[in-house]
Protein backbone atom coordinates (compact mmCIF):
# COMPACT_ATOMS: atom_id res chain seq x y z
CA UNK A 1 0.00 0.00 0.00
CA UNK A 2 1.62 3.68 -1.26
CA UNK A 3 1.63 5.69 1.59
CA UNK A 4 -0.19 8.22 0.63
CA UNK A 5 -1.18 11.38 3.06
CA UNK A 6 -4.64 12.66 2.78
CA UNK A 7 -5.98 16.05 4.95
CA UNK A 8 -9.39 17.02 5.84
CA UNK A 9 -10.83 20.03 7.11
CA UNK A 10 -13.91 19.71 9.86
CA UNK A 11 -15.55 22.54 11.63
CA UNK A 12 -17.43 22.61 15.20
CA UNK A 13 -21.02 22.44 15.53
CA UNK A 14 -22.68 24.11 18.54
CA UNK A 15 -25.85 21.62 19.85
CA UNK A 16 -29.35 23.79 19.71
CA UNK A 17 -30.85 20.39 21.47
CA UNK A 18 -28.09 18.01 23.33
CA UNK A 19 -26.68 15.28 23.08
CA UNK A 20 -26.63 14.51 26.67
CA UNK A 21 -26.47 10.67 27.59
CA UNK A 22 -25.75 7.27 25.74
CA UNK A 23 -27.66 3.97 25.79
CA UNK A 24 -23.92 2.26 24.69
CA UNK A 25 -20.77 3.62 25.58
CA UNK A 26 -18.88 1.06 23.05
CA UNK A 27 -20.88 1.94 19.99
CA UNK A 28 -21.64 5.44 21.47
CA UNK A 29 -25.53 5.13 20.68
CA UNK A 30 -26.92 8.42 22.57
CA UNK A 31 -29.90 8.13 24.29
CA UNK A 32 -32.03 11.25 22.46
CA UNK A 33 -31.28 12.92 18.83
CA UNK A 34 -29.72 16.40 18.85
CA UNK A 35 -29.86 18.78 16.70
CA UNK A 36 -26.83 21.58 15.64
CA UNK A 37 -25.43 24.11 13.63
CA UNK A 38 -22.17 23.64 12.03
CA UNK A 39 -19.88 26.70 12.70
CA UNK A 40 -17.64 28.48 10.26
CA UNK A 41 -15.06 29.97 12.38
CA UNK A 42 -13.74 27.27 14.19
CA UNK A 43 -12.27 24.08 12.45
CA UNK A 44 -10.08 21.37 12.98
CA UNK A 45 -7.23 20.29 9.59
CA UNK A 46 -6.14 16.34 10.05
CA UNK A 47 -3.66 14.54 7.68
CA UNK A 48 -3.29 11.06 8.04
CA UNK A 49 -0.79 8.66 6.44
CA UNK A 50 -0.58 4.83 6.99
CA UNK A 51 2.94 4.02 6.86
CA UNK A 52 4.25 0.15 6.70
CA UNK A 53 7.17 1.97 8.06
CA UNK A 54 6.21 2.80 11.25
CA UNK A 55 6.28 1.14 14.68
CA UNK A 56 3.53 2.58 16.45
CA UNK A 57 0.88 5.72 15.46
CA UNK A 58 2.04 8.81 15.74
CA UNK A 59 0.03 11.38 16.92
CA UNK A 60 0.90 15.12 16.73
CA UNK A 61 -1.73 18.03 17.83
CA UNK A 62 -0.84 21.65 17.32
CA UNK A 63 2.77 20.79 17.20
CA UNK A 64 2.67 18.64 20.14
CA UNK A 65 3.07 14.92 20.33
CA UNK A 66 0.02 13.59 22.49
CA UNK A 67 -0.76 10.69 23.98
CA UNK A 68 -2.87 8.92 21.12
CA UNK A 69 -4.57 6.18 22.85
CA UNK A 70 -8.21 7.29 22.09
CA UNK A 71 -6.94 8.15 18.19
CA UNK A 72 -4.94 4.80 17.72
CA UNK A 73 -8.86 3.12 19.39
CA UNK A 74 -10.32 5.07 16.86
CA UNK A 75 -7.74 3.93 13.88
CA UNK A 76 -8.14 0.08 14.66
CA UNK A 77 -11.74 0.32 13.66
CA UNK A 78 -10.61 2.34 10.50
CA UNK A 79 -8.02 -0.38 9.90
CA UNK A 80 -10.79 -3.38 10.21
CA UNK A 81 -13.04 -1.24 8.08
CA UNK A 82 -10.10 -1.13 5.48
CA UNK A 83 -8.85 -4.83 6.73
CA UNK A 84 -5.74 -3.47 6.80
CA UNK A 85 -2.46 -3.55 9.63
CA UNK A 86 -0.12 -0.66 9.13
CA UNK A 87 0.20 2.25 11.92
CA UNK A 88 -0.40 5.74 11.03
CA UNK A 89 0.98 9.64 11.49
CA UNK A 90 -1.94 12.02 12.87
CA UNK A 91 -1.28 15.21 12.19
CA UNK A 92 -3.65 17.53 13.42
CA UNK A 93 -4.21 20.90 14.21
CA UNK A 94 -6.85 23.38 15.72
CA UNK A 95 -7.78 26.36 14.27
CA UNK A 96 -9.97 28.17 16.88
CA UNK A 97 -8.27 30.97 18.69
CA UNK A 98 -5.99 29.54 21.33
CA UNK A 99 -7.71 31.74 23.74
CA UNK A 100 -11.12 29.75 23.03
CA UNK A 101 -11.66 27.38 24.69
CA UNK A 102 -13.73 25.94 22.58
CA UNK A 103 -11.67 23.50 20.87
CA UNK A 104 -13.86 20.58 20.62
CA UNK A 105 -13.78 16.70 19.83
CA UNK A 106 -16.49 16.47 17.15
CA UNK A 107 -14.20 18.48 14.75
CA UNK A 108 -11.11 16.76 16.30
CA UNK A 109 -13.22 13.06 15.10
CA UNK A 110 -15.08 14.76 11.70
CA UNK A 111 -11.63 15.21 10.95
CA UNK A 112 -10.07 12.00 11.77
CA UNK A 113 -12.95 9.83 9.91
CA UNK A 114 -12.38 11.26 6.66
CA UNK A 115 -8.85 11.85 6.66
CA UNK A 116 -8.59 8.56 7.90
CA UNK A 117 -10.91 6.44 5.73
CA UNK A 118 -9.31 8.11 2.93
CA UNK A 119 -5.74 7.23 3.63
CA UNK A 120 -6.80 3.50 4.24
CA UNK A 121 -7.95 3.42 0.97
CA UNK A 122 -11.98 3.40 1.97
CA UNK A 123 -14.44 5.60 0.07
CA UNK A 124 -17.16 6.18 2.62
CA UNK A 125 -20.52 7.99 1.70
CA UNK A 126 -21.65 10.53 4.09
CA UNK A 127 -23.78 8.32 6.11
CA UNK A 128 -21.52 6.00 6.66
CA UNK A 129 -18.82 8.86 7.66
CA UNK A 130 -21.25 10.02 10.31
CA UNK A 131 -21.56 6.89 11.56
CA UNK A 132 -17.63 6.33 12.04
CA UNK A 133 -17.15 9.76 13.07
CA UNK A 134 -19.43 9.08 15.97
CA UNK A 135 -17.51 6.34 17.31
CA UNK A 136 -15.03 8.77 17.95
CA UNK A 137 -16.90 11.05 19.47
CA UNK A 138 -20.67 11.58 19.40
CA UNK A 139 -20.69 14.77 18.34
CA UNK A 140 -18.63 14.68 15.71
CA UNK A 141 -21.06 12.43 13.41
CA UNK A 142 -23.15 16.35 13.06
CA UNK A 143 -19.87 17.45 12.06
CA UNK A 144 -19.67 15.78 8.70
CA UNK A 145 -22.44 18.33 7.59
CA UNK A 146 -22.63 21.59 7.25
CA UNK A 147 -25.65 23.95 8.84
CA UNK A 148 -28.06 22.26 10.62
CA UNK A 149 -28.02 18.79 11.12
CA UNK A 150 -29.89 16.24 13.48
CA UNK A 151 -28.37 13.30 14.99
CA UNK A 152 -30.81 10.03 14.38
CA UNK A 153 -30.27 8.23 17.40
CA UNK A 154 -30.98 4.88 16.04
CA UNK A 155 -31.14 1.62 17.49
CA UNK A 156 -27.45 0.43 16.93
CA UNK A 157 -24.56 1.33 14.29
CA UNK A 158 -26.11 1.27 11.42
CA UNK A 159 -28.74 3.41 12.04
CA UNK A 160 -26.93 6.14 14.48
CA UNK A 161 -25.97 8.95 11.93
CA UNK A 162 -26.57 12.20 11.50
CA UNK A 163 -28.20 14.34 8.36
CA UNK A 164 -28.26 17.89 7.72
CA UNK A 165 -31.93 19.82 8.25
CA UNK A 166 -32.61 22.44 5.06
CA UNK A 167 -31.94 25.84 6.26
CA UNK A 168 -34.69 28.24 5.05
CA UNK A 169 -33.60 31.58 3.03
CA UNK A 170 -33.44 34.52 4.82
CA UNK A 171 -33.06 32.58 8.54
CA UNK A 172 -29.99 34.09 9.00
CA UNK A 173 -28.29 32.37 12.59
CA UNK A 174 -24.96 33.71 14.22
CA UNK A 175 -23.63 32.47 17.07
CA UNK A 176 -21.84 35.19 19.45
CA UNK A 177 -19.56 33.26 21.99
CA UNK A 178 -18.33 34.81 25.37
CA UNK A 179 -15.63 32.54 26.48
CA UNK A 180 -15.94 32.86 30.01
CA UNK A 181 -12.92 30.50 31.05
CA UNK A 182 -11.16 29.33 28.69
CA UNK A 183 -9.00 26.64 31.00
CA UNK A 184 -11.97 24.78 32.49
CA UNK A 185 -10.64 21.48 33.70
CA UNK A 186 -13.96 19.78 35.09
CA UNK A 187 -15.33 16.68 34.83
CA UNK A 188 -15.62 15.70 31.16
CA UNK A 189 -18.71 15.19 28.91
CA UNK A 190 -18.41 11.89 28.87
CA UNK A 191 -17.92 11.23 32.31
CA UNK A 192 -20.73 13.90 33.02
CA UNK A 193 -23.46 12.35 30.56
CA UNK A 194 -22.68 9.04 32.08
CA UNK A 195 -23.02 10.25 35.47
CA UNK A 196 -26.27 11.73 35.03
CA UNK A 197 -27.57 9.04 33.29
CA UNK A 198 -26.52 6.93 35.91
CA UNK A 199 -28.07 8.94 38.83
CA UNK A 200 -30.15 11.85 38.20
CA UNK A 201 -33.86 11.17 39.22
CA UNK A 202 -34.61 13.98 36.06
CA UNK A 203 -32.90 11.89 33.59
CA UNK A 204 -36.30 10.25 32.22
CA UNK A 205 -38.00 13.62 32.25
CA UNK A 206 -34.98 14.96 30.10
CA UNK A 207 -35.41 11.72 27.56
CA UNK A 208 -38.99 12.62 27.08
CA UNK A 209 -38.66 16.49 26.85
CA UNK A 210 -36.01 16.47 24.40
CA UNK A 211 -37.30 14.83 22.05
CA UNK A 212 -41.06 17.13 22.23
CA UNK A 213 -37.84 20.30 21.78
CA UNK A 214 -36.56 18.37 19.09
CA UNK A 215 -39.77 18.34 17.16
CA UNK A 216 -40.91 21.73 18.31
CA UNK A 217 -37.70 23.17 17.04
CA UNK A 218 -37.93 21.28 13.73
CA UNK A 219 -41.29 23.26 13.19
CA UNK A 220 -40.08 26.83 14.33
CA UNK A 221 -36.76 26.09 11.78
CA UNK A 222 -39.58 25.37 8.89
CA UNK A 223 -41.78 28.41 10.22
CA UNK A 224 -38.69 30.53 10.21
CA UNK A 225 -39.80 31.35 13.78
CA UNK A 226 -36.70 32.78 15.26
CA UNK A 227 -38.22 33.56 18.52
CA UNK A 228 -40.12 29.95 19.60
CA UNK A 229 -36.61 28.74 17.84
CA UNK A 230 -33.87 30.00 20.21
CA UNK A 231 -36.78 29.99 23.37
CA UNK A 232 -36.63 25.70 22.62
CA UNK A 233 -32.60 25.97 22.32
CA UNK A 234 -31.97 27.77 25.51
CA UNK A 235 -34.56 25.69 28.06
CA UNK A 236 -33.30 22.76 26.39
CA UNK A 237 -29.52 23.55 27.54
CA UNK A 238 -31.12 24.69 30.70
CA UNK A 239 -32.56 21.08 31.31
CA UNK A 240 -29.39 19.69 30.53
CA UNK A 241 -27.49 22.00 32.85
CA UNK A 242 -30.28 21.14 35.55
CA UNK A 243 -29.75 17.22 35.41
CA UNK A 244 -25.79 17.92 36.21
CA UNK A 245 -27.17 19.78 39.34
CA UNK A 246 -29.47 17.19 40.23
CA UNK A 247 -26.52 13.92 39.69
CA UNK A 248 -25.04 12.11 42.27
CA UNK A 249 -22.15 13.59 42.94
CA UNK A 250 -23.75 16.81 41.39
CA UNK A 251 -21.97 18.90 39.67
CA UNK A 252 -22.34 22.14 37.41
CA UNK A 253 -20.31 23.74 34.46
CA UNK A 254 -21.48 27.50 35.11
CA UNK A 255 -18.82 29.97 36.11
CA UNK A 256 -20.24 33.46 38.14
CA UNK A 257 -19.16 34.92 34.56
CA UNK A 258 -21.68 32.62 32.58
CA UNK A 259 -24.63 33.71 35.41
CA UNK A 260 -23.66 37.42 34.67
CA UNK A 261 -23.98 36.80 30.62
CA UNK A 262 -26.98 35.07 30.88
CA UNK A 263 -28.49 38.19 32.70
CA UNK A 264 -27.12 40.14 30.26
CA UNK A 265 -29.04 38.39 27.25
CA UNK A 266 -32.46 38.18 29.20
CA UNK A 267 -31.90 41.98 29.73
CA UNK A 268 -31.50 42.42 25.66
CA UNK A 269 -34.29 40.24 25.38
CA UNK A 270 -36.40 42.34 27.65
CA UNK A 271 -34.92 45.73 25.40
CA UNK A 272 -36.55 44.07 22.18
CA UNK A 273 -33.55 42.05 20.78
CA UNK A 274 -34.03 38.72 20.01
CA UNK A 275 -31.08 36.72 21.43
CA UNK A 276 -30.96 33.62 23.56
CA UNK A 277 -28.34 31.80 24.96
CA UNK A 278 -26.80 27.88 25.23
CA UNK A 279 -23.99 26.66 27.28
CA UNK A 280 -21.83 23.05 26.87
CA UNK A 281 -19.91 20.87 28.93
CA UNK A 282 -18.27 24.31 30.13
CA UNK A 283 -18.46 27.86 31.34
CA UNK A 284 -18.45 29.44 28.27
CA UNK A 285 -21.24 31.59 26.79
CA UNK A 286 -22.93 30.88 23.56
CA UNK A 287 -25.32 33.31 22.26
CA UNK A 288 -27.76 32.33 19.24
CA UNK A 289 -29.39 35.45 17.13
CA UNK A 290 -30.17 36.58 13.90
CA UNK A 291 -27.28 38.01 12.23
CA UNK A 292 -28.93 41.82 11.77
CA UNK A 293 -28.56 41.45 15.91
CA UNK A 294 -24.80 40.27 16.20
CA UNK A 295 -23.42 44.28 16.42
CA UNK A 296 -25.64 45.23 19.46
CA UNK A 297 -25.08 41.44 21.27
CA UNK A 298 -21.13 41.54 20.60
CA UNK A 299 -21.01 45.08 21.82
CA UNK A 300 -22.99 44.96 24.66
CA UNK A 301 -21.03 41.68 26.02
CA UNK A 302 -17.54 43.14 24.97
CA UNK A 303 -18.27 46.20 27.02
CA UNK A 304 -18.48 43.99 30.12
CA UNK A 305 -16.06 41.50 29.56
CA UNK A 306 -13.89 42.94 27.17
CA UNK A 307 -13.87 42.45 23.09
CA UNK A 308 -11.34 39.72 23.10
CA UNK A 309 -13.64 37.33 25.16
CA UNK A 310 -16.15 37.49 22.44
CA UNK A 311 -15.93 35.88 18.77
CA UNK A 312 -18.50 35.55 16.15
CA UNK A 313 -19.69 32.22 14.08
CA UNK A 314 -21.95 31.79 11.64
CA UNK A 315 -23.35 28.67 9.67
CA UNK A 316 -20.19 26.97 8.60
CA UNK A 317 -19.45 23.51 5.49
CA UNK A 318 -19.54 20.08 5.96
CA UNK A 319 -16.28 17.75 6.36
CA UNK A 320 -13.89 18.33 3.44
CA UNK A 321 -10.84 16.55 2.07
CA UNK A 322 -8.10 19.90 1.24
C1 LIG B 1 -23.65 18.21 22.35
N1 LIG B 1 -21.96 17.89 24.11
O1 LIG B 1 -24.73 17.80 21.92
C2 LIG B 1 -23.35 18.00 23.82
C3 LIG B 1 -23.86 19.13 24.65
C4 LIG B 1 -21.54 18.78 25.15
C5 LIG B 1 -22.80 19.37 25.70
O2 LIG B 1 -21.65 16.29 22.65
O3 LIG B 1 -18.44 10.94 24.93
O4 LIG B 1 -17.45 15.02 23.21
O5 LIG B 1 -17.15 11.73 22.95
O6 LIG B 1 -19.54 11.08 22.71
O7 LIG B 1 -19.44 14.29 21.83
C6 LIG B 1 -19.85 16.69 23.99
O8 LIG B 1 -19.74 15.32 24.10
O9 LIG B 1 -18.92 13.12 23.99
C7 LIG B 1 -21.21 16.95 23.54
P1 LIG B 1 -18.50 11.64 23.62
P2 LIG B 1 -18.83 14.44 23.15
O10 LIG B 1 -22.82 18.82 21.63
Amino acid sequence: MNATTYTARAHTNIALIKYWGKKDEELILPMNNSLSLTLDRFYTETSVTFDEQLKDDLFLLDGSRENGNKVSKFLDIVRKKAEINIKAKVISQNHVPSTAGLASSASAYAALALAASKAAGLSLDKKELSRLARRGSGSACRSIYGGLVEWQKGTDDQTSFAYPLEMPNNFEITMVALVVNADYKKISSRAGMKRVVETSPYYPAWVQTAAKDLKNIKQAIVERDFETFGEIAEENAMKMHALNMSAHPHFNYLEPNSIKAMQIVEKLRLEGVSCYYTLDAGPNVKVICLKRDVKVIAGTLSDSFGQEKVLVAGPGPAAHLI
